[in-house]
């Protein structure tokens, strides 16, 4: 699954969850508070032993718990399952830039450029403390550890520009640490690849 889909989705989904039943929650409490204060209900029911109640009250909080669970195991398998035909780019962090290597060992600094409308994996390892990749428009980041190489695929729609970001505190200019990423044509992408 596309990560931006997969993510999306889980978000939106414990999202909605979540406001339905604060909603819910807060609307059945403040119809209690009324209906049930002490003027008017002065002896409180004794509701222990009902197993009924007490099945329902666990049950279905569980069958909810479960289904955020699947969306959200759904979207992470997505993430780490990468379509065959990317095109590869290594990714170095360093305090404190991106440098990213292409396949003819080509080398940037701060500036990724991709095809467009293509899966794109980045093999990401750090060169010196612990750094953190983040995409944010195509959702996806992850920690860049010194010989501890990881990995993030993302598939490109339309050309354009996006922010990438360092989102692990790494010193003194960790603000600084910040890249772009440019999709472009496929033509675009190859005279670009043979530059120098
Ligand atoms: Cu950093």
């Amino acid at each position: 699954m596309d990560p931006v889909v997969g993510v999306d989705r889980a978000f939106w989904y414990i999202f909605v969850v979540s406001a339905v039943l604060l909603l819910a929650i807060t609307a059945v409490m403040i119809y209690f508070v009324i209906r049930y204060r002490r003027s008017r209900h002065p002896v409180p029911a004794d509701i222990r032993d009902n197993w009924k109640l007490e099945l329902t009250w666990t049950v279905i909080p569980t069958l909810i718990a479960l289904s955020m669970f699947v969306v959200g195991w759904n979207s992470y398998t997505g993430l780490r399952t990468v379509p065959p035909g990317t095109v590869q780019v290594s990714v170095l962090a360093q305090m404190f830039s991106w440098i990213f290597i292409y396949d003819n060992d080509k080398e940037t600094e701060n500036l990724l450029v991709v095809p467009e409308h293509t899966p794109i994996k980045l093999n990401i390892e750090s060169l010196d403390v612990i750094h953190s990749f983040y995409l944010p428009a195509f959702r996806v980041k992850v920690d860049a550890i010194k010989n501890y190489p990881t990995y993030v695929w993302f598939h490109t729609r339309e050309p354009g520009e996006f922010d990438i970001l360092c989102t692990e505190y790494c010193g003194l200019d960790h603000s600084q640490m910040l890249a772009q990423l440019k999709v472009v044509s496929r033509q675009e992408y190859e005279t670009w690849l043979e530059e120098d």
